[in-house]
């Protein structure tokens, strides 16, 4: 079970973050009424919502997901593989301080974002993208195997982060689009396979009680719904904007 979450409030800035998408620009009005629903979600989740305030210094800050990676017993601290996005950490690390004793650090020349890594129990799957490296993926392998959790390096092909095109359930159960539909690293979990015109439907996240997933994704969450979950919808078009999903507004612990 989760008991936080960490979330931050975009600033005005965000409208200038960074994209690879043609959505075109987001509207920061909506872009605050879609975060505050957000945090409304969660709380249904029964977690705590601890936000940090905006920093406009940041366009991108709001996607925390990013900035670490947390489990029961530590904290790792990233270091986010975009330039604008780097020093987002030195707000990020006395938030998680609060909260963990033992925490590491992925040092330059390893990058990392928190986006490409999916834990599954035990086992963490690390995707190689444009922001994550593989000495930054190399780095964290180590930290987790010592201790004592498995960690797969997995090379993405398209997707922008790992977690853009999977997400785990728990029960042994993905959900799953476009190059990890067959990808070998998840043979063995049960799947939930999303159709390709909902692939944006792929990032959702299991909060306790609750599968979260995006608003206008009809297929996928009778999937979900199908597979045994009950289901929250979010409109999350200003996020996806500039290539955010759910999973990249919250870190969850
Ligand atoms: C970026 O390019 O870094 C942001 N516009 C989107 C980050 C999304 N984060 C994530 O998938 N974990």
């Amino acid at each position: 079970m989760f008991k936080h979450t960490i979330v931050k409030t975009p600033g005005e800035s965000y409208i200038n973050g960074l994209t690879t998408s043609d959505l075109g620009t987001p509207n920061y009005e909506k872009a605050l009424e879609q975060h505050e629903a957000y945090k409304s979600a969660l709380k249904k989740c029964g977690v705590e919502v601890h936000e940090m305030p905006k920093n406009n210094d940041f366009p991108d800050s709001t996607f925390v997901e990013d900035t670490a990676v947390l489990t029961p017993e530590f904290a790792v601290i990233s270091n986010p593989g975009a330039a604008t996005r780097n020093l987002e950490i030195i707000e990020m690390e006395p938030a998680i301080k609060e909260f963990y004793e033992k925490y590491y650090y992925i040092k330059s020349p390893g990058f990392l974002d928190g986006g490409d890594v999916l834990q599954a129990e035990d086992h963490f799957y690390i995707g190689l993208s444009e922001r994550t490296n593989l000495e930054g993926a190399k780095q964290l392998k180590e930290i987790l195997e010592s201790e004592n959790y498995k960690a797969t390096i997995v090379q993405l092909e398209k997707f922008f982060h790992l977690k853009t095109g999977i997400s785990y359930l728990g029960n042994q159960t993905m959900v799953v689009a476009g190059e990890f539909i067959n990808h070998p690293d998840f043979e063995s979990y049960k799947k939930i396979v999303v159709p390709a015109e909902e692939e944006y439907a792929a990032n959702c996240i299991k909060v306790n009680d609750y599968v979260i997933i995006p608003a206008g994704y009809p297929q996928t969450k009778a999937l979900i719904n199908d597979a045994g979950y009950q289901t929250i919808e979010l409109d999350m078009s200003e996020f996806r904007k500039l290539d955010g999903g759910l999973s990249c507004l919250s870190l969850r612990f």
